[in-house]
């Protein structure tokens, strides 16, 4: 039996069985957005493939019934975690009235609902960093109990909205922790080709803040590193940046084709550290997790995406005469 690392980082063995959920479920519906998007059913799919651990991980650390996170695009595990169910993002995926995020306005992947919490954002890179250090000082001046969750991909830390989020976050010890999603590409530009220095982490101190690299393979890190960095900024000791390192596993997005810039060598041995399918090894290895379990939990899992897809391919368009709706006052 291996030793159970998870309950020194302060999780329970449900703790853990609970993080190992939404990683699944994030998995099993980004799977089924790909099916759906070649069999034409749905525009666009942007993935979370192999990001999972880095995603859950950091989002378990937050209190997911008062903080506030503003998540970028590849984040359908913190979404998830932070309350948004499958059938909400199957709205969002085939487009439909009803979708929270934006009533079927904007791509998928662009998240955001009021009552989760979950603040939206705009398809330029790394505007949601500014949004989330404003957040966070207008809860620092109305003395409001929250800490704010921002992530972006590494190829948007060189994006000016980055630098000057963090450097006002630094200068008035806001509460907001900066979670850099590093997966090693930024489209087809390779990790080498993006950053002079060696890790994103490096940048914390020129912003008076500390800054951690984490495998974004190991959910428990992840954890640990992040709920440390929440409660210092509870506490009022100001931001942190979190760099996760893992791995796309998918091509950028659906419109995207990844064999004409890396080679299927460098994808299968990132594949054979799929964060899905290590922790779920580690649940079996502590004995946390049986193979009964995870199949009982894969089937249900799968009759609730079932469920949502149904649900969302019959749902309804909005109505052409609602198209002006919350784009000026209303
Ligand atoms: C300001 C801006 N420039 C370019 C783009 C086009 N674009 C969309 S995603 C992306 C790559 C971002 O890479 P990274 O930050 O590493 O995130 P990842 O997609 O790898 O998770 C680019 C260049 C954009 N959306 N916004
Ligand atoms: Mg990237």
């Amino acid at each position: 039996m291996v030793e159970k690392r998870h309950l020194q980082a302060g999780l329970t063995d449900e703790q853990v069985l609970e993080m190992y959920r939404y990683m699944l479920l994030a998995r099993r519906i980004d799977e089924r957005m790909w099916l759906l998007n070649r069999s034409g059913k749905i525009p666009f799919v942007v993935s979370c493939q192999g990001q999972e651990a880095a995603q859950v991980g950091t989002a378990f650390a937050f209190d997911r019934a008062k903080d506030y996170s503003l998540p970028y695009y590849r984040d359908l595990g913190v979404v998830l975690a932070f309350g948004q169910t499958p059938k909400e993002i199957m709205l969002q995926g085939f487009a439909k009235a009803e979708d929270p995020n934006s009533g079927g306005r904007q791509m998928p992947g662009h998240f955001g609902q009021k009552k989760n919490r979950i603040v939206t954002g705009s398809s330029p890179v790394t505007t949601q960093v500014p949004h989330a250090v404003g957040i966070a000082l207008a809860g620092k001046i109305e003395k409001k109990d929250f800490v704010t969750y921002v992530s972006f991909g590494e190829g948007s830390s060189n994006q000016g909205d980055f630098h000057e989020g963090a450097n006002f976050a630094g200068v008035h010890k806001l509460p907001v922790i900066f979670v850099c999603e590093n997966n090693k590409y930024a489209i087809s530009v390779p990790i080498e080709k993006q950053l002079a220095c060696e890790n994103v982490s490096d940048r914390a101190i020129g912003y008076g803040m500390p800054g951690y690299t984490v495998d974004g393979n190991d959910p428990i890190e992840v954890y640990r590193v992040t709920k440390e960095a929440v409660d210092r900024a509870r506490r009022g000791e100001g931001p942190t940046l979190i760099e996760t390192v893992s791995y796309r596993l998918t091509p950028h997005s659906s419109d995207d084709d990844d064999r004409a810039y890396r080679g299927r060598e460098e994808v299968a041995e990132a594949k054979a550290k799929d964060p899905v399918i290590t922790f779920k090894q580690y649940l079996l290895d502590t004995g946390v997790l049986t193979e009964d379990m995870d199949k009982e939990l894969n089937a249900d899992m799968m009759q609730i995406i079932d469920d949502a897809t149904e649900y969302a391919e019959k749902a309804p368009y909005a109505k052409p005469e609602d198209a002006m709706n919350y784009v000026y006052g209303n």
